[in-house]
């Protein structure tokens, strides 16, 4: 490795060594991109690399709120404003009891190289709460998006920081923090936050673009590399807003998609029925345990669906980090998996993927292949600017256009530096961070 690049990941994993996602994540990008640092040896003293993985804001506050019974409790909020050297601070929005400051650190890290590849004009941050929405009720949700936007409001803005939704943040949410921004300003500035609600400034298409955006790039990396689609056993983990759109937009393409899950456990289904999943999950808000009696056919099992040997192709990772190590890695390899596309933000950890590049697995990383999300609030953004809105054609037409288009500066990246087809990884990282870094020398000492 480039001398240069491991003395900074050396210095890191000393000072961040209680961040252990954060530092996964820098390990993840900075291993495969020192072919740049090898080009330009001034990038050294230009401090580059340090620039580069220092957040330029991180806030955190305090997050009281009641419950129906009258008592108070406290979560914690978080705002991580890593770089807007590209444009505004843009990223998602996070309600997870696993939320800690390493794990918004490692969101946003990704999430700057993720807005370069949109080809859009986004900065990278990402925020959220250790709040826990699952079985609260809708006024404890209003009341908590309330006191976390009684904070959070001072430090967003259009063309500040433009939050957006993520896990256990979706549509209702938004609304709440939405209405509650707008009450504290005074005014309508639609462009703050996005996800928004189709009647009061949202993009047709949002609900649907990661998911969708997840498998145009999959199609693009089969057209690529010669993979045919039709009747590909894919699983699809997760059951939330990525999942559900990823396994119907699969569907919709000619894959079978045999599998899916929930934090509790999985289903099996060689005919299965999205529609159920979706009355699960966007309705009831409930467990994946329903699907059998709802569907009346298929399997159901605790536990994780990585851990299962399911007859696979193709591996969606669409749930949260880390759900894939090495040992399951290797087993959904044996059981014939060729390729693995990431909905989920490092859904594999740094073992798995190195194993799939050594077992000449196609590979897509998430900062490519799940930016179809925030590229599509970008596209929210320009739409609120205008003040005018585009048909839901519209908007997917330009969002399998970014995707095509990340898909070639991945290929791009590839060839220029003679590496294995299958290395998206590196491509991904390569192009991302070298967009990154030419703004930021191009502006100064950024
Ligand atoms: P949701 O909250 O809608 O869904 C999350 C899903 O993951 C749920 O099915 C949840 O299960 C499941 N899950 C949570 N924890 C675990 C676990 N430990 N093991 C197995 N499954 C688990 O979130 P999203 O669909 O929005 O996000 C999913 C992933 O995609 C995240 O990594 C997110 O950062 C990423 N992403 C999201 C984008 C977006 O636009 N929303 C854009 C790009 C990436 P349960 O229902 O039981 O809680
Ligand atoms: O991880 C992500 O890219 C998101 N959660 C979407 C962020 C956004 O601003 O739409």
């Amino acid at each position: 490795m480039n001398s240069y690049v491991s003395r900074v990941l050396d210095e890191m994993r000393s000072k961040d060594a209680s961040q252990p996602e954060f530092l996964q994540a820098v390990e993840e990008v900075l291993s495969s991109v020192d072919m740049i640092f090898e080009k330009h040896p001034e990038y050294e003293k230009m401090a580059v690399l340090e620039r580069l993985v220092e957040p330029e804001r991180m806030i955190q506050f305090k997050v009281p709120w009641s419950d129906d019974n009258g008592t108070i409790h406290v979560n914690r909020g978080y705002r991580v404003q890593f770089n807007n050297c590209l444009g505004p601070y843009k990223g998602g929005l996070r309600f997870h009891p696993s939320v800690n400051l390493g794990v918004m650190k490692f969101l946003a890290f990704e999430q700057i190289f993720k807005n370069a590849l949109t080809t859009l004009p986004i900065g990278g941050a990402k925020g959220g709460s250790d709040f826990d929405p699952k079985d609260k009720s809708d006024a404890e949700i209003m009341r908590f998006c309330q006191s976390f936007m009684v904070e959070l409001y001072r430090h967003i803005g259009a063309d500040v920081d433009v939050p957006a939704g993520d896990m256990g943040v979706g549509a209702r949410e938004i609304g709440y923090l939405y209405g509650y921004y707008r009450r504290i300003r005074g005014n309508s500035e639609r462009g703050v936050i996005t996800g928004k609600g189709i009647g009061y400034g949202g993009s047709l298409g949002r609900k649907e673009a990661t998911g969708f955006g997840l498998i145009y790039f999959v199609m693009e990396m089969c057209k690529a590399n010669n993979i045919a689609v039709t009747n590909k056993r894919t699983i699809v983990s997760g059951s939330g807003n990525v999942a559900i759109y990823a396994a119907s937009k699969a569907m919709e393409m000619g894959m079978k998609v045999v599998a899916m899950s929930d934090s509790k456990g999985y289903i099996i289904d060689e005919n299965l029925d999205i529609n159920v999943v979706k009355r699960i999950k966007e309705v009831e808000r409930t467990s994946l345990s329903k699907y059998v009696e709802y569907a009346g056919h298929g399997e159901y099992h605790e536990g994780s669906v990585y851990d299962a040997d399911i007859a696979c192709e193709f591996v969606l990772p669409c749930a949260t980090q880390n759900e894939i190590n090495l040992e399951r890695a290797k087993r959904i390899v044996k059981n014939g998996c060729v390729l693995v596309a990431e909905g989920a933000n490092m859904p594999n950890n740094n073992e798995a993927i190195k194993y799939y590049l050594e077992n000449n697995i196609y590979f897509a990383p998430g900062k490519a292949a799940n930016a179809g999300g925030v590229a599509t609030s970008a596209l929210e953004m320009s739409q609120n600017s205008m003040r005018l809105s585009w048909s839901f054609e519209e908007v997917d037409e330009k969002l399998q256009g970014i995707m095509t288009a990340i898909h070639k500066q991945c290929k791009d990246a590839m060839k220029e530096y003679d590496l294995a087809d299958n290395n998206y990884v590196a491509g991904a990282n390569i192009a991302g961070v070298s967009k990154v870094i030419d703004a930021m020398i191009a502006m100064g000492d950024y």
